[in-house]
């Protein structure tokens, strides 16, 4: 269950080999790998099944269309072996309902985007933040995406989620702290960068790890 994990790898890699050599040096470290189009596009959808093989994928892929193309996309990837999907909530309720109905046919876990973790986000995102949770709410996602380079927005979106689960990136290369995050209310932090581009990814994962023990 996403709430008991603590570390989600963000596999931004673009080559099959280094991505499944990095999960296996994570193995034990991590809770799910979180792989998206750069991967997916470079690797192959193929790449979402060779690791779900050792360890949970999240597909984010961001889905944000009409409802049935939001279905086909989720029951793409859903089928390879993802055993969650990432959706956008700014669509409306009807397209990301469609992915929460296609990850419960899968019995797997639906996220949807609340407010993003970069500076651009502030604009448009932010303001509509609270109504983006409320939708995800009243859609039954097991989760929500909330900033941690901003942990003040993560306290605001948990007081609308309530027990839902909040996975949150932005920490290490775009700025946010993992003990703030958490401390805000995040489950689970979404790790890429710091640790992929790490000389030692084991290393940096259990940096990470020591540090929000
Ligand atoms: O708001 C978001 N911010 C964000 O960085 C929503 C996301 N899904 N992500 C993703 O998290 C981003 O696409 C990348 O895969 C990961 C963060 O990676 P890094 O900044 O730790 O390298």
């Amino acid at each position: 269950m996403i709430r008991n994990s603590r570390l989600i790898l963000a596999l931004d890699v673009l080559d099959r080999n280094r991505a499944l050599e990095i999960v296996s040096l994570l193995r034990g470290k991590i809770d799910y790998v979180k792989v998206g189009y750069p991967l997916i596009l470079a690797a192959g959808l193929d790449v979402v099944e060779e690791i779900s093989q050792t360890t949970p994928v999240i597909a984010d892929l961001k889905v944000a269309d009409i409802p049935n193309t939001n279905r086909l996309i989720s029951e793409q990837v859903l089928a390879a072996g993802a055993s969650g999907i990432i959706a956008h909530a700014f669509v409306g309720k009807d397209s990301l309902s469609a992915c929460v109905m296609a990850a419960r046919e899968h019995s797997a876990l639906a996220f949807a985007v609340t407010e993003m973790s970069h500076p651009g986000a502030e604009k448009f995102m932010a303001p509509a933040a609270e109504d983006l949770a409320r939708v995800a709410d009243e859609c039954g996602v097991d989760g929500v995406v909330a900033p941690a380079t901003r942990p003040e927005r993560i306290r605001l979106i948990r007081s609308i989620v309530g027990e839902r689960a909040i996975i949150s990136p932005g920490v290490g290369t775009q700025g946010g702290s993992p003990r703030a995050a958490l401390a805000a209310g995040a489950d689970s932090l979404i790790v890429g960068r710091s640790i992929t581009d790490s000389p030692n990814p084991a290393a940096s994962a259990d940096a990470i790890l020591a540090e929000i023990r």
